[in-house]
């Protein structure tokens, strides 16, 4: 069977294409797991963002595909539906497969007949599922045993039960397939990038996060000389820098200790590394932890501060996450100790904050804002997004504080609702006003870690750092009100990817 497996092209602010591109973990693990004979290219349209639907045509017509899969995010929905579309439109037969956070949170999205052109739903972990979906097909024996696997009849659709979570452990999920990949231009700065797994899952209960539904609360890991494996073939890939896409590393330190030795003595540590992490985790155990972590090649860290007042932790559910403990006491808003054990060993601050929850003032914006500037590296600084069935979702919901319903829009940095004092649009106007001074700060670091990709490309960053900008806005001389009009109007434009 010739399968073609895409990812969305829609990015987001913080991540801007021309300086950052990774590719999507979920299809090269699903190339991974499926049964040899099939042939199967992987797509990821983040690199070919300025062509999308050219790409989409040329790669229908080069693999003549029996099963297109996408994974979707809950923003991404609306492209989405314009690529099966646009495939339906050049190979009607074509059986289409969704799958990712947002048709396992949302299936009845895809379900409905204005759809049209989704055969089937993979809900959850897709790589035995689909596996299974495939062999299904090839001996035409029935959907209904399925798990996980919601599937059309007619004009409508059976759910068959959830699949039990994947333990890891067991060897049952084989590495990804990174020969499947047929796009090329991964990259971080100029290196380039790949992205790893070491474990699924977590066990806190954000209330923004949409895990918990995804998964439940559970954690599991693969043995450490499997993700050795993982990373020694990202690098033998070409991986300069590589970003690990852990739901939640952070939750077994001794583990992940263990991993930055197996790092090192595997030499692997003259690669990159980005990791997500709590707070609390670095700055309980940084004194240790974050200069073996410098050792194992860990440049960046993603630091979930979430907010750092503590009405806005209590609203988001991370509080424990963010308290920094002394003797078993709890001491406070762990986010400055953890960020002064890392900054201490050379390790740059993604700082990711949460602003406009539904108490926001001005004043709680700024002081976020202001953190960011003193202690932050590469602002993260998003908006609370209603995304499907978290708990978050239902609170807006139930204090009628959601004022935009249009999905594509949902990408963390657009405010979609508003706070009790302050306005959608005011939330996000004081935050991208704020965020691209903090940005441009950290330039002369990329400079000097990645100077030829920086010169060759410092005019488009900048431009996009600065986009709805002119000279005259920059220097005060027309309102910044205007300015951030134009910048949304940009944004707009840029949703529009076929
Ligand atoms: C790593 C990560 C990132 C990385 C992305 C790296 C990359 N290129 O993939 C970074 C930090 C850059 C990032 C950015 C964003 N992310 Co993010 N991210 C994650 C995270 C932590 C892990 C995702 C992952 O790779 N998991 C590992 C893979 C193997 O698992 P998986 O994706 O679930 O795939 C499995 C199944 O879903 C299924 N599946 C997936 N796709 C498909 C397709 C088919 C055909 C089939 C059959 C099955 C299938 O099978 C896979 C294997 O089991 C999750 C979850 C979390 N705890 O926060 C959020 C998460 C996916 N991100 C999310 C969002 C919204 C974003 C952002 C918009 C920012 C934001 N507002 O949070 C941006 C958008 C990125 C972009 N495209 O520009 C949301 C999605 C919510 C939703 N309902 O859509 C999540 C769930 C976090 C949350 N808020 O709850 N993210
Ligand atoms: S700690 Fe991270 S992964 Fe876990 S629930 Fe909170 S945001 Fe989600």
């Amino acid at each position: 069977m010739n399968i073609l497996l895409l990812s969305m092209p829609d990015s987001f602010e913080h991540m801007p294409t021309v300086a950052i591109r990774m590719p999507n973990a979920a299809l090269t693990s699903l190339a991974g797991n499926i049964d040899a004979h099939h042939r199967v290219a992987v797509a990821d349209l983040i690199l070919a963002q300025a062509r999308v639907r050219q790409t989409v045509e040329r790669l229908v017509r080069e693999m003549d595909p029996y099963i297109l899969g996408l994974s979707v995010m809950t923003f991404q929905r609306k492209t989405a539906k314009k690529i099966i579309d646009l495939v339906r439109s050049l190979s009607p037969n074509v059986r289409v497969v969704v799958g990712g956070y947002d048709p396992s949170l949302a299936p009845e999205a895809y379900a409905d007949s204005s759809w049209g052109g989704v055969d089937f739903i993979v809900r959850g972990e897709g790589e035995i599922t689909f596996r299974e979906l495939l062999r299904a097909l090839d001996t035409q024996s029935g959907y209904d045993r399925i798990a996980g696997l919601s599937y059309r009849i007619g004009d409508r659709f059976c759910h068959n039960p959830d699949r039990p979570i994947s333990n890891l452990a067991d060897g049952e999920i084989r590495l990804p397939n990174r020969d499947a990949r047929v796009l090329r231009g991964y990259t971080t700065l100029g290196r380039q990038a790949d992205v790893i797994e070491t474990s699924r899952g977590c066990t806190f209960d954000c209330s923004f996060c949409s895990i918990i539904e995804m998964r439940g609360r559970n954690f599991h890991t693969y043995p450490l000389d499997r993700v050795i494996a993982d990373i020694r073939d990202a690098h033998n890939h070409g991986a300069r820098t590589i970003f690990i896409v852990d739901d939640n590393i952070m939750l077994n330190v001794r583990r992940f200790e263990a991993l930055c030795r197996a790092i090192i003595d595997a030499g692997l540590h003259t690669i990159d590394y980005t990791v997500q992490a709590m707070t609390s985790v670095i700055a309980n155990h940084g004194e240790q932890l974050a200069p073996l972590m410098r050792r194992a090649g860990f440049r960046y860290v993603f630091l979930g501060i979430e907010n750092i007042l503590d009405e806005d932790l209590a609203f988001l559910r991370a509080s424990s996450k963010n308290t920094r403990r002394e003797d078993g006491r709890k001491a406070g808003n762990a986010a400055i100790a953890a960020i002064d054990s890392l900054h201490r060993n050379k390790i740059y601050i993604i700082g990711g904050l949460i602003i406009g929850n539904p108490t926001d003032t001005r004043a709680s914006l700024e002081a976020n804002l202001e953190f960011a500037r003193t202690h932050v590296d590469w602002p993260f600084i998003q908006h609370p997004t209603p995304y499907p069935r978290t708990p978050m979702t239902r609170e807006f919901r139930r204090q009628g504080l959601i004022v935009n319903e249009r999905l594509e829009e949902y990408d963390g940095t657009t405010a979609v609702v508003q706070s009790s004092h302050l306005s959608a649009d005011e939330i996000e106007f004081v935050r991208w006003q704020a965020d691209r001074w903090v940005k441009l700060r950290h330039l002369p670091v990329a400079f000097a870690h990645s100077p030829l990709f920086v010169l060759r490309h410092a005019p488009q960053m900048l431009a996009h750092l600065f986009r709805g900008s002119s000279l005259k806005s920059l220097l005060g001389l027309e309102d910044s009100r205007r300015a951030f009009a134009r910048y949304r109007a940009i944004r707009q434009a840029e949703r529009e990817y076929l």
